[in-house]
């Protein structure tokens, strides 16, 4: 057709092809120029070269990030030297990029220090969203959906009540106490393990391993990580702390698999997942021979205490903080298990859903000091577009948490402590949707974790006072927590009186951890 009519009208048909050229021309410039030019979201101005490297909050970065929500809005970008991060600050935003978009926002960064070096990249929480990570997920809903943990409830209760036990032995030692409950459920569940006490080796070891992991991964931890390019002169100037990560991993994870395969060849394992997983081999068609199972098994058992202990050990802990600064919000609770319970016996998982306030407190407590409260960061699968804004492939997305949890609120303001804002007739927003994650990624434990946040608090809210420390003259001290600025971030030490509520609870506890059948 274009042919024709250059036939028929000649010099139209120039002036046409000249304009259409030019045209053509300015669309290519245009495009160029927007590749140099794309509109990012705001954020703070950026330095030649380094661009924001210096900006980033070194601690407790959700509160900055979340002074920055003031200045530059719901979405922040940041970059500098290649490196590109876009702060959400709010949950609709994250809803529609990590759940609604979850082909792009589903990766995990890069971790050179922690991933690469430590090997740790191989753990459910920093694979890509590949195969392997898919059969994580497969194992991990198998064991841990909300029929499949109804078995662990007797645990749960068991460990609650032995709580209360070493409460009563040794209140002073409460910190361990806590850790030891969270870390007690999840080895039952994932290797039928019973930790005897806070010193029990496999404990203590795990503990130490987290402490070094959790350090390393909050954003900003490593220079390494942010620059690849500095990867070997990490591991050379720091062979020694990587070699002591290497070792610790690998013997948190080799031991307890060692145990249940040594407790199976002797027929005495206790039912749990790895147990479980370990018999079903054969099963499954997904693997090409037993080791490579094995290994599965090894890091996705080896990931449930790495996600789960901390996790549930800071909020918990983050509970005690709150019932001894809020002295009334504890004292309705207690009169709602009174009332509703009874004084007679300890509370079980059965009244999960008759204790609204009793929820409302742990709502609270999960809003308040969320335990992730920049979540765990993802990584951009492709270029996006949200809003205009252009995201880079390989970006670094940060949920803020923190943000989303204290968003203004004229009634119930944010930093306050208030349980009764869940119970109101417009409530706030359930902190289960924001505090577990998002989309794909979302917590596979987050149901397990519910159940033990339940019955930890509920049972020390049955038995037990606590009240501030007295201070030499008998006044109590006013608790100010500090919080710890990990990628969990738990309350760090404190001082606090834990006494049972009457001599009738104290036997309670006492019968009650006698019974257990651990
Ligand atoms: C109150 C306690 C807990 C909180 C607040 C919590 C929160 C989270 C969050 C925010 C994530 C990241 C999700 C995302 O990227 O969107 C996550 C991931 C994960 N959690 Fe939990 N969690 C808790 C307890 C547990 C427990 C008890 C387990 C195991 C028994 C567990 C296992 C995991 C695993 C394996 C992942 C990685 C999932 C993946 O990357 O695909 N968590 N959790
Ligand atoms: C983990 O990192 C190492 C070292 O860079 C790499 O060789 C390996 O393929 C990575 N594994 C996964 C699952 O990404
Ligand atoms: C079963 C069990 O360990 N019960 C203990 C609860 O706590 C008291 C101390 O307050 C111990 O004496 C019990 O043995």
């Amino acid at each position: 057709m274009g042919l024709q009519i250059s036939k028929a009208l000649p010099l139209a048909n120039m002036a046409m092809f000249c304009g259409f050229a030019a045209s053509l021309g300015l669309v290519w410039l245009w495009l160029r120029i927007s590749q140099f030019n794309k509109c990012y979201a705001p954020g703070p101005p950026s330095w030649p070269i380094i661009g924001n490297l210096l900006h980033f909050p070194s601690m407790h970065p959700w509160l900055g990030l979340t002074e920055w929500k003031k200045t530059y809005g719901d979405v922040v970008y940041l970059h500098g030297l290649g490196n590109s991060i876009v702060v959400l600050n709010d949950l609709k935003a994250v809803n529609e990029l990590l759940d609604r978009k979850g082909a792009i926002y589903s990766h995990r960064p890069l971790l050179a220090v922690i991933g690469e070096l430590v090997g740790l990249n191989q753990s459910t929480p920093l694979l890509p969203c590949d195969d392997v990570w898919k059969l994580h997920r497969k194992l991990a809903r198998t064991a841990l959906n909300p029929d499949a943990i109804k078995k662990y409830h007797v645990v749960q209760e068991d460990i609650a009540a032995l709580l209360n036990k070493s409460l009563c032995d040794d209140p002073n030692d409460f910190r361990e106490s806590f850790r030891l409950s969270a870390g007690r459920i999840i080895l039952s569940v994932a290797y039928g393990i019973h930790a005897e006490s806070y010193d029990d080796d496999y404990i203590s070891m795990a503990e130490e391993a987290m402490e070094f992991i959790t350090k390393s991964m909050v954003p900003g931890a490593h220079l390494a990580d942010a620059f690849p390019i500095l990867k070997p002169l990490h591991s050379w100037f720091f062979a020694k702390q990587v070699q002591h990560g290497i070792d610790m991993v690998q013997h948190l994870l080799s031991k307890p698999l060692q145990h249940v395969k040594t407790q199976m060849a002797l027929g005495i394992a206790p039912p749990s997942l790895t147990h479980h997983l370990l018999a079903s081999f054969g099963d499954d068609d997904e693997f090409q021979s037993r080791d490579e199972y094995e290994e599965t098994i090894r890091w996705m058992a080896g990931s449930l205490f790495g996600a789960g202990a901390e996790t549930t050990y800071s909020v918990t802990l983050t509970a005690v903080v709150a019932m001894v600064m809020h002295p009334n919000a504890q004292a309705r609770a207690q009169s709602e298990i009174d009332t509703v319970i009874g004084t007679h016996r300890l509370p079980s998982m059965e009244d999960k859903g008759s204790l609204p306030y009793v929820e409302a407190f742990i709502k609270e407590t999960m809003r308040w000091s969320p335990a992730l409260p920049l979540s765990i960061a993802r990584r951009t699968a492709q270029d996006d577009n949200y809003k205009g804004y252009h995201i880079p492939k390989g970006t670094t997305v940060l949920p803020n948490v923190w943000a989303i949890s204290n968003d203004c609120d004229l009634k119930y303001p944010p930093r306050d402590f208030i349980p009764e804002r869940f119970l109101d007739p417009n409530p706030a927003i359930d902190p289960a949707t924001y505090t577990f994650g998002f989309g794909r990624r979302i917590c596979p434990g987050r149901y397990l974790a519910e159940n033990s946040v339940f019955i930890i608090i509920s049972t020390l809210l049955a038995a037990f006072n606590l009240s501030p420390e007295l201070d030499t003259q008998g006044v109590p001290r006013l608790l100010q927590p500090r919080f710890v600025s990990g990628l969990v971030s738990s309350p760090e030490s404190f001082k606090c009186t834990i006494l049972p509520r009457s001599e009738e609870r104290r036997r309670q506890v006492l019968d009650r951890a006698k019974a257990v059948t651990l």
